[in-house]
C-alpha cells in the first residue's frame, strides 16, 4: 500500500531532522518513492517563536496501517519526541510524523476511523503546511479528498 506521509519540526537543525526521520523511514517502513521540498512555514493553531519545516513523502509498504502508526511513534520517540502537546495545545518538536492518506493496491482510497487512527488524516485540507508539499508530490490527490 502507498502512504502519504506528512513530517515537521520546529527545534534543531531542522533540515537533518527531516533529513534522519526520511532516512528512519526507509529503513524500517519502506521504499519511499517521492520526497517533497522543505517548506519553511509559520506555526500554524500555537504560538511559538519557532518556524516549522515540514515536507511530505510517498512510501510504499507492506505495513497495516496500525503497524505504521507505530513504528513512526517510535521513529518520534527515538529522534527524542518526548510530548504530543502539553494541556491540549501543540507543542514545538524535533520530529512530527503524521499519517495523512493511503492508496489500495486497486488505487481506491483507504478509509480508517478508529480512536487512535483516522485516514484520510481529518485536517489535512485545513492546513497548507500539510496541502503544500503533498500537491507537489501528488497533484491528483487533492480532488479525491473533497
Ligand atoms: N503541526 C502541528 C500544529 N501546527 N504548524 C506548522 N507550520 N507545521 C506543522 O507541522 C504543525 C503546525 C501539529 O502537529
Ligand atoms: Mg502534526
Ligand atoms: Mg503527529
Amino acid at each position: 500500500m502507498l502512504f502519504y506521509l506528512g513530517l515537521g519540526t520546529n527545534l534543531g537543525d531542522k533540515e537533518q531532522n527531516l533529513r534522519h526521520a526520511v532516512r528512519k523511514i526507509e529503513e524500517r517502513i519502506g521504499k519511499v518513492v517521492s520526497l517533497s521540498a522543505f517548506y519553511a512555514t509559520a506555526p500554524w493553531g500555537f504560538t511559538s517563536e519557532n518556524g516549522f519545516l515540514n515536507a511530505a513523502l510517498g512510501v510504499e509498504t507492506s505495513l497495516t496501517p496500525h503497524e505504521l502508526l507505530r513504528a513512526t511513534q517510535a521513529i518520534e520517540r527515538e529522534m527524542g519526541r518526548t510530548h504530543k502537546s502539553v494541556g491540549g495545545v501543540y507543542a514545538d518538536r524535533l520530529i512530527d510524523i503524521d499519517l495523512l492518506l493511503a492508496i489500495q493496491e486497486d488505487g481506491a482510497l483507504l478509509s480508517v476511523d478508529t480512536p487512535e487512527l483516522k485516514l484520510p488524516h481529518p485536517l489535512m485540507t485545513e492546513r497548507d503546511f500539510v496541502m503544500r508539499p503533498l500537491r507537489e508530490i501528488a497533484p491528483e490527490v487533492e480532488e479525491r479528498l473533497r
